[in-house]
């Protein structure tokens, strides 16, 4: 499969790079300087990430994730359909960016990425009691040495640590889910997947 990820770092397009990482399959990488004012070409709404997969455009960090998981079964990152895992696989795949990634991405826009005159106070609270909320669930969750689905490491933690690197101030509270977090972005993939664009290309 021919596959160029459309990707600007320090944004979600970090997920589906470091799948590509863990599946070990060749792609290139097309940069898109988000912070400095330039669109993606490939996404309707110039967002990123985005991919190109055999000439077929693909948006959506979830949903890029978990088509080229699937894609590639052999590399064990998805339980298959037939495994009793998989309906728990999806419900953390769907979870992430459904409930956990919403209040993070507010105390985010309103603490660091909106300029400062275009913050709302007012919603920081909030969005970090609701933030806290679901890190305390997520805690009980991971209560062992694993991932989300026991020891198999799948998709699903691409998108959970991803979205925990987010707020590492926040993690404090949360002994288990920073072993977490830096369990899995010790991973090898996750390290490469960080790297300047130009010492993968
Ligand atoms: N739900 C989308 C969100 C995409 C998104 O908002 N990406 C951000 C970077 S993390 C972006 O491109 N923001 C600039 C913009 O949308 O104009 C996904 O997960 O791919």
């Amino acid at each position: 499969m021919d596959i160029e990820l459309y990707y600007t770092p320090h944004t979600r397009s970090s997920r589906p790079r470091w799948l590509l990482e863990e599946l070990a399959v060749p792609y290139r990488l097309q940069p898109v300087d988000l912070f400095g004012g330039e669109r993606n070409p490939l996404h309707p709404l110039g967002s990123v990430p985005a991919v190109s997969l055999d000439g077929e455009t693909l948006f959506e960090s979830g949903a890029i994730c978990h088509w080229l998981a699937d894609c590639f079964p052999e590399k064990g990152l998805a339980p298959s359909h037939i495994d009793p895992r998989r309906a728990r696989y999806e419900q953390w795949m769907f979870f992430v960016p459904a409930t956990l990634e919403h209040p993070a991405f507010e105390v985010l826009l309103h603490t660091q990425i909106l300029p400062e005159k275009r913050r709302i106070e007012a919603i920081v609270p909030l969005a970090t009691r609701g933030y806290q909320r679901v890190l305390r669930m997520l805690s009980r969750e991971l209560d062992h040495d694993g991932y989300l689905l026991g020891e198999q490491f799948t998709c699903a933690d691409i998108l959970l640590g991803t979205t925990l690197t987010w707020l590492p101030e926040l993690l404090e509270d949360h002994p288990l889910l920073l072993a977490y977090t830096q369990r899995v972005t010790a991973r090898p993939a996750y390290r490469r997947a960080i790297e300047p664009i130009n010492e993968t290309a």
